[in-house]
């Protein structure tokens, strides 16, 4: 790939990304509301509100593949998910649409599926079950990904990440942990392969007693390998007694279940 957008670039998993993603492009435009620090010699980067149309189209001129990780990633007012992840999620497609409908990977949610309950095992076309205004936006994303894909051909991973952190902090985390090494090696895959169509991937590590399958994608021809078994003991040592009434134990989104709905900040 020439040039790869990154967007959401200055948060956790876009810094996580950065340097695991070494390699996939030439040139890596880097992009957030906030500053992007200690840039390597092949990126730049490229300051952008993504609720701004015409500043997203000139953001996405000139890319080969687009990795969409800015957002409001936390359950938010609608006021505040409505600029970042409505508004700004259809600008991301309408620019990729005039700048040759690069490939995309777009970063959604666990919270799309997120009441339902722990334990049950889920496939990609489940009908969705959003936790919070958060997971409602992810919906949209989705839908807009797979009307883009049947109306124009416009590829993109779907990608329902679960918890993406350093390690596993929580008893729900061991069954919804993504790795930041598998999520680079997933990122790869997407880029990487052939034909890649508009697919609902789990972003999900490899771990023991996970809720979600990822056969129906497995000619993307992707392994994760972390496995949050081996934080178990640690996890339990801190957390030694699952409490029943907790929104973790009732729902796979675990607490964006209970957060209450609001429309303004
Ligand atoms: P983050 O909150 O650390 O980073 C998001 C970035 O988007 C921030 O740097 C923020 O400044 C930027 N942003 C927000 N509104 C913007 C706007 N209007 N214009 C331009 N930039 C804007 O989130 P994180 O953890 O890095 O997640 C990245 C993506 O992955 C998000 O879309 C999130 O919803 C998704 N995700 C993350 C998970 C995780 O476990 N970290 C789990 C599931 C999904
Ligand atoms: C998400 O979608 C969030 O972006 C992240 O902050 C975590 O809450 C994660 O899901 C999770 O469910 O653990």
């Amino acid at each position: 790939m020439n040039r790869l957008l990154i967007t959401g670039a200055a948060g956790a998993l876009g810094r996580a990304l950065r340097p695991r993603l070494c390699g996939l492009a030439n040139e890596v435009r880097l992009s957030d509301l906030a500053d992007v620090i200690d840039l390597a010699e092949h990126e730049h980067f490229v300051p952008c509100d993504l609720a701004d149309h015409a500043a997203v189209v000139d953001l996405v001129q000139g890319c080969d593949g687009i990795l969409h990780l800015g957002g409001i990633s936390v359950e938010k007012s609608f006021d505040a998910i409505l600029e970042a992840n409505i508004r700004g999620v259809f600008n991301i497609y309408d620019a990729a649409h005039k700048a040759g409908q690069p490939r995309i990977l777009f970063a959604s949610s666990n919270h799309t599926i997120g009441f339902y309950p722990p334990g049950q095992t889920l496939q990609p076309d489940v009908p969705l079950r959003p936790d919070s205004l958060y997971g409602v936006s992810k919906c949209y994303g989705e839908a807009l990904a797979r009307m883009y894909y049947d109306k124009y051909n416009q590829e993109t991973a779907i990608v329902r990440i679960g918890s993406c952190f350093p390690e596993p902090d929580s008893r729900r985390m061991l069954s919804t942990w993504l790795s930041y090494d598998d999520l680079a090696s997933l990122v790869r895959r997407v880029f990487a392969v052939r034909d890649l169509g508009c697919p609902v991937i789990w972003g999900v590590s490899n771990n023991d007693g996970v809720w979600w399958d990822n056969t129906p994608s497995e000619a993307l021809g992707w392994t994760p390998r972390d496995n949050a078994a081996r934080f178990r003991g640690k996890v339990e040592a801190r957390l030694p007694h699952p409490d029943p009434e907790s929104p973790d134990t009732r729902f796979q989104g675990g607490g964006h279940a209970v957060k209450p709905v609001r429309a303004h900040d």
